[in-house]
């Protein structure tokens, strides 16, 4: 790629981000999702940092205003009102209605969570604040940092009752929507009652091939009016509710962003009993993904916590000891080689070498299909970033120049890609993809 291609990209991606900008936060796409969701706006906030570093962290504050008191941050903030073409609505959680943890907030929210990808953000947006513009963004992140350290708490705590190092998903919204990961614990709830709905998403993209079946929408609905049965209480959820995974994704997502939280505390002023705190979560993650990895296959396994048994599938999610940014020198090389085998980005059918969402090799697999087998821009962006920082440069510079290849060539910042023709798929313009693509496109310092 040429400098002026660089550029010219560069303006893209920036446009769409513009495009999206509701004023304060972005929407995640322009049709599919008009809302605020949260590790979309993690990503976002770190695209924003190369336009703006205080629209960046505008938009990282308004996400954090709907926090619960619980620490807990919302999956969506709805921030584009009861009008907003969206299913489901904030009428379908009702959290204000049923949990005083959900009151108070200057809009409505889900019940549920995402990888918490924050701590990463305001790390990225500090390195790339100028000199000038420090002395404000100092005193913002440490306006931000307690509301951080809460959200990391209540993950370490009401998402990990046994102390075991590994987040409890409640749903497959919470990150990776249709992956085969939930096949089985979704497969286990045998007769959803959700009530009487329309789907829009199938409607809104025109191809329902590339999005999750209705079977899979009436358990997911399902889930979340169980949830709101049990007032959203961790402690209900965990003793009565059906779907409670070990995610090794999320769980390795909120080790890496224990380390940025720890290098913040410096930024931030954060005191000897918040690092120790934090140190602490980071060090029993490290543990519980090492009692995760397996070494037969060479990848970290997911827990179903209902069912007492472990979900072996070949996904990226596998890959969490490097996402984790932790990985012994064992687990290293044996992730390394598995990435490059022919079961993920060695894969002789596939257009770039990119890690895809699950392994053709898996007969879960389906080239159109959401995440049970495109490639994710955001996903291999965390891929790069980790890879940095376990001193893989030289695959971590592929990563980086054949992700930017795949959205040069496609000429669109979609949602996900076909892993084997690069074809642009999912929601046109979304605000992550154009976001990774400024972070990965900048000039260097
Ligand atoms: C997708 O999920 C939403 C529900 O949250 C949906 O399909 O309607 C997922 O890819 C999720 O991870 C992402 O945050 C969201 C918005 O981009 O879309």
């Amino acid at each position: 790629m040429t400098a002026g291609t660089d550029v010219a990209l560069r303006d893209q991606a920036a446009a769409v981000l513009r495009g999206n900008d509701a004023g304060g936060w972005t929407k995640a796409s322009p049709l599919l999702y008009p809302h605020q969701w949260s590790w979309d706006s993690a990503f976002i906030a770190i695209g924003w940092a190369h336009l703006d570093v205080r629209r960046a962290m505008t938009e990282l504050e308004q996400l954090f205003a709907a926090q619960w008191s619980t620490g807990m941050v919302p999956h969506i903030v709805f921030r584009a009102g009861r009008g907003a073409r969206y299913f489901p609505g904030p009428e379908w959680w009702d959290c204000a209605a049923v949990t005083p943890a959900a009151r108070g907030l200057p809009a409505q929210t889900t019940g549920i969570c995402q990888p918490p990808v924050h701590a990463l953000a305001v790390r990225r947006i500090w390195q790339l604040t100028p000199p000038r513009l420090r002395p404000e963004i100092r005193a913002r992140i440490q306006a931000l940092f307690p509301r951080l350290v809460h959200w990391h708490r209540y993950l370490a705590t009401g998402r990990d009752p046994e102390e075991s190092g590994l987040v409890t998903a409640y749903h497959p919204w919470e990150g990776t929507d249709n992956s085969p990961r939930w096949d089985r614990a979704l497969a286990r709830i045998e007769a959803p009652r959700p009530g009487p709905y329309t789907r829009l998403d199938t409607s809104e993209l025109g191809d329902p091939a590339q999005r999750p079946t209705d079977w899979d929408y009436d358990r997911y609905l399902w889930l979340v009016e169980l949830l709101r049965e049990y007032r959203y209480d961790d402690e209900q959820i965990h003793r009565h509710y059906p779907f409670q995974i070990k995610d090794v994704f999320f769980s390795a997502v909120l080790v890496a962003a224990n380390a940025a939280l720890l290098d913040l505390a410096g930024v931030a002023g954060g005191g000897d009993g918040d690092r120790a705190e934090v140190a602490g979560w980071l060090d029993r993650g490290r543990a519980g993904l090492t009692r995760q990895f397996d070494a037969g296959s060479g990848l970290c396994a997911d827990y179903d916590v209902r069912a007492g048994e472990q979900i072996r599938l070949r996904t990226f999610a596998g890959f969490a000891p490097l996402f984790a940014r932790t990985a012994d020198g064992g687990q290293r090389a044996a992730q390394l080689r598995l990435l490059d085998s022919a079961d993920f980005c060695g894969n002789p059918r596939l257009r770039w070498p990119l890690l895809p969402s699950t392994s053709p090799a898996e007969p879960a697999f389906e080239p159109h299909n959401y995440w049970r087998g495109p490639v994710w821009p955001v996903i291999d962006w965390l891929l790069w970033q980790s890879l940095i920082e376990l001193g893989c440069a030289d695959r971590a510079a592929g990563l980086r120049r054949d992700s930017l290849a795949q959205v040069t060539g496609a000429g669109e910042f979609n949602e996900y890609f076909d892993p084997f023709t690069g074809a642009p798929l999912g929601s046109p313009r979304q605000s992550w993809t154009a976001a990774v693509v400024l972070d990965w496109a900048a000039p260097p310092p």
